[in-house]
């Protein structure tokens, strides 16, 4: 049989390329892993709750174990992520009459939350997510509510970002967010970017977390947004990419395998997306996938329940799918 060309390394020259990790597909996914990414984000052991469950305890293990991986086979790490409104505990929140914190304490938390974790893992990761889907995507309000912004107020993002600079001068600093291609949330998430940069705070990239579905965005709004995001003169990371096989309102679950037509359209999304990232590759310099193998994708039973997906680039068996063939032809 012919042996698979790596996608990491045929992409060597463009950018790398990832994909979130968990300690089970570290283990049940690791020659997949090994052979085609070359940069790797751990999937929620290193969100609030999974490092620091409670006031002065912190939990490193799971982490640590995907630092050493990362380590032991030469990649990279992208640090996902310090302030977010999910998956944070209540207790980063309140006091202990159940009140929320004053904002100075809260701005106590976040600094000691990001130094101890940026600090900790300072030799190994390369940049992080430092703030999380912080802009509104339902009103004309630019910034969503969330104890951070309610405690805080709005400086809390450009805070996150002087505090884990401070941590770590040679860190990128990332701003990830998603529906990054959709006109109005684009331009949100562009402005608030200008106006850190304006400020002049440590803020040298954006991340586009892309999850997408076969149907869309289309290529041209997702042109468009790249377009504007590059003209910020940041870098661009593509830091989730997955494309769901259904569309947004579909809520079938009567699949259990996917159809020959959403396969072929899966691999002609991939086909044009991949383009349009090596056209853009002098300022997108990571693409990273959300998850290793279809088996392995949030999408499973999300957000319908008992429904398969098929958003990745290897099935169910780690086997290389009609997408992958596509991204990986373009040198012929
Ligand atoms: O893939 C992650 C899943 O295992 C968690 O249950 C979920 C909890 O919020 O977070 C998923 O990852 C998210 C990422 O951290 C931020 N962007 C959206 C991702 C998919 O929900």
């Amino acid at each position: 049989m012919q042996q698979l060309n790596s996608l990491a390394t045929s992409y060597q020259d463009l950018f790398s390329i990832g994909t979130c990790v968990n300690t089970q597909n570290l283990r049940t996914h690791r020659e997949l892993i090994i052979k085609h990414f070359n940069s790797i984000t751990a999937e929620n052991e290193m969100k609030f709750e999974s490092l620091h469950p409670e006031e002065g305890v912190y939990t490193f293990e799971a982490a640590d174990q995907i630092i050493q991986f990362a380590e032991d086979n030469y990649k990279l790490v992208r640090g996902h992520t310090l302030v977010w409104h999910n998956q944070t505990p209540k207790w980063v929140f309140h006091q202990a009459n159940g009140q929320y914190v004053t904002r100075e304490q809260l701005l106590e938390r976040m600094k000691d939350h990001i130094t101890t974790v940026v600090k900790r893992y300072r030799e190994h990761i390369f940049c992080w997510d430092v703030v999380n889907e912080a802009i509104e995507d339902k009103t004309d309000k630019l910034l969503r509510t969330s104890p951070w912004l309610e405690i805080i107020g709005p400086d809390f993002i450009e805070k996150a970002f002087i505090y884990a600079h401070e941590a770590d001068p040679q860190a990128l600093l990332f701003y990830n967010d998603y529906g990054e291609s959709a006109p109005q949330k684009r331009d949100k998430i562009v402005q608030l970017v200008t106006d850190l940069i304006a400020k002049g705070i440590p803020v040298h990239g954006i991340g586009l977390q892309c999850h997408w579905n076969i149907y869309g965005p289309n290529i041209s709004q997702i042109r468009e947004a790249i377009e504007k995001y590059a003209a910020l003169g940041l870098q661009i990371h593509i830091t989730e990419l997955d494309m769901s096989v259904y569309s947004h309102d579909d809520q079938r679950t009567d699949l259990t395998e996917p159809t020959t037509e959403m396969l072929d359209l899966l691999a002609e999304r991939y086909e044009s997306v991949f383009g349009l990232f090596r056209e853009y590759a002098d300022v997108i310099t990571n693409v990273t996938f959300w998850g290793p193998a279809d088996d392995q994708s949030w999408l499973q039973s999300f957000p319908v329940r008992s429904r398969k997906n098929w958003p990745l680039l290897f099935d169910y068996e780690q086997k290389p799918k009609k997408a992958f063939y596509k991204i990986i032809d373009f040198a012929k």
